[in-house]
């Protein structure tokens, strides 16, 4: 028995030896996102504990100084899956080979900029980063998006990436589903994880819609409707929209920084959920291509929807219903993206 358990035990070890690193970029490395998030795929919460790791890291050139730091901190961790730290500063490099890239770094607005100036300053980025992805990644690429405005930027990389195929491509909503089941976890008194199937629809802004009309609460083993066991319908549909709308705002007004940690965390359970799939019978919020939804959201946008993942494929979950109150909610949203959408164009092709 010692000895077929040694021998698997050696298979298992000669497996994981031999698995090929894949190439991992962040982009925003030396930002204080990606600070709470290297560590963590670098040890293999998101792309398994087996699966070495080549972490490609892209700031702008004066920020290059501290993304030496962020490398010493990294090979001080010694962590065994990490083959190779890549900082760099040119997309070149950057892009180069690429098996996931999860795009942090953005244009932050700084004081008396417009909307407009910021969404073009970003559109510049994101349209030479989607050109590097068509130009030096793999065809099969997994693109997460999570500089703002993630929806927007991540319609341009896509467009800019026509080879890619735009199902690769998806933008971070997870922190807000995050705050949802986890705002809902908390009025009920269960853990988090006994709250599934949240949606949000829509863009990542204070117009998004946190919506539980389909989330399932289990309490005391029984699985019950998030609004059964709320039961304060006059709360879900007021006070638990607006918190979880304008939770990144409270959280920099408390810390006067933006969220860190957890959108971190979100990355992490976005991409793995990519990489490993949805647990049976659960939902996750993600931005994907809308074009060909069966919801009535417009077409060619980055809309958040429920979706199950299997095979690294994202399906929508179909068929949900959608009352009046939603419906309303969900145009509101998808008109903010279509406006942001059409401005983003005209930047494109300027
Ligand atoms: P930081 O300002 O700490 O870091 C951003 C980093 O990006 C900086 O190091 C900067 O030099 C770098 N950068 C700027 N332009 C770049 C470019 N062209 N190529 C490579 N790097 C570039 O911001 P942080 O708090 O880390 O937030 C990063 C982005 O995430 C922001 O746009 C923020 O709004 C967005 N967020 C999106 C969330 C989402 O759910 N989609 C939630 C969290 C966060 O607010």
């Amino acid at each position: 028995m010692l000895t077929l358990l040694s021998a698997m035990y050696l298979v298992v070890r000669t497996a994981s030896a031999q698995a090929e690193p894949i190439r991992v970029l962040v982009t925003g490395a030396a930002g204080q996102i990606a600070y709470s998030l290297l560590y963590s795929i670098a040890k293999g919460d998101v792309f398994g504990k087996d699966q070495p790791i080549i972490l490609v890291l892209l700031d702008i050139t004066p920020m290059l100084p501290v993304l030496d730091g962020v490398v010493m901190e990294l090979q001080d961790c010694a962590l065994p899956l990490l083959r190779e730290v890549i900082p760099t500063d040119k997309v070149e490099v950057g892009f180069k080979d690429l098996d996931a890239a999860i795009l942090v770094g953005s244009m932050p607005r700084k004081e008396g900029m417009e909307r407009k100036d910021l969404l073009k300053a970003n559109v510049a980025i994101f349209k030479t980063q989607g050109e590097a992805l068509e130009k030096y990644a793999k065809k099969t690429v997994k693109v997460l998006v999570v500089g703002n405005p993630a929806n927007t930027n991540c319609l341009i990389a896509s467009k800019s990436a026509p080879s890619i195929p735009k199902e690769n491509f998806s933008c971070l909503t997870r922190l807000d589903h995050n705050r949802a089941r986890s705002q809902v976890a908390m009025r009920v008194g269960v853990p988090s994880d006994s709250v599934k199937n949240v949606t949000i629809w829509g863009n990542h802004s204070s117009t998004q819609y946190p919506d539980v009309h389909h989330a399932i609460v289990t309490r005391n083993g029984k699985e019950i409707a998030a609004f059964d066991a709320v039961n304060d319908e006059s709360w879900l549909k007021g006070d638990f929209i607006s918190t979880v709308q304008q939770r990144g705002a409270a959280v920099i007004k408390a810390r006067k920084l933006s969220s860190a940690m957890s959108a971190a965390k979100a990355i992490c359970d976005h991409m793995r959920d990519i990489w490993f799939g949805t647990p049976d019978g659960e939902w996750v919020s993600m931005g994907i291509y809308s074009s060909g939804n069966s919801y009535g959201v417009p077409d060619d946008l980055m809309y958040s929807f429920p979706v199950k993942i299997k095979n690294k494929s994202w399906k929508v979950v179909d068929g949900l219903s959608i009352n009046d109150f939603s419906r309303g909610k969900m145009d509101a949203t998808a008109a903010e993206l279509v406006e942001e959408r059409d401005t983003a164009l005209t930047f494109l092709s300027a």
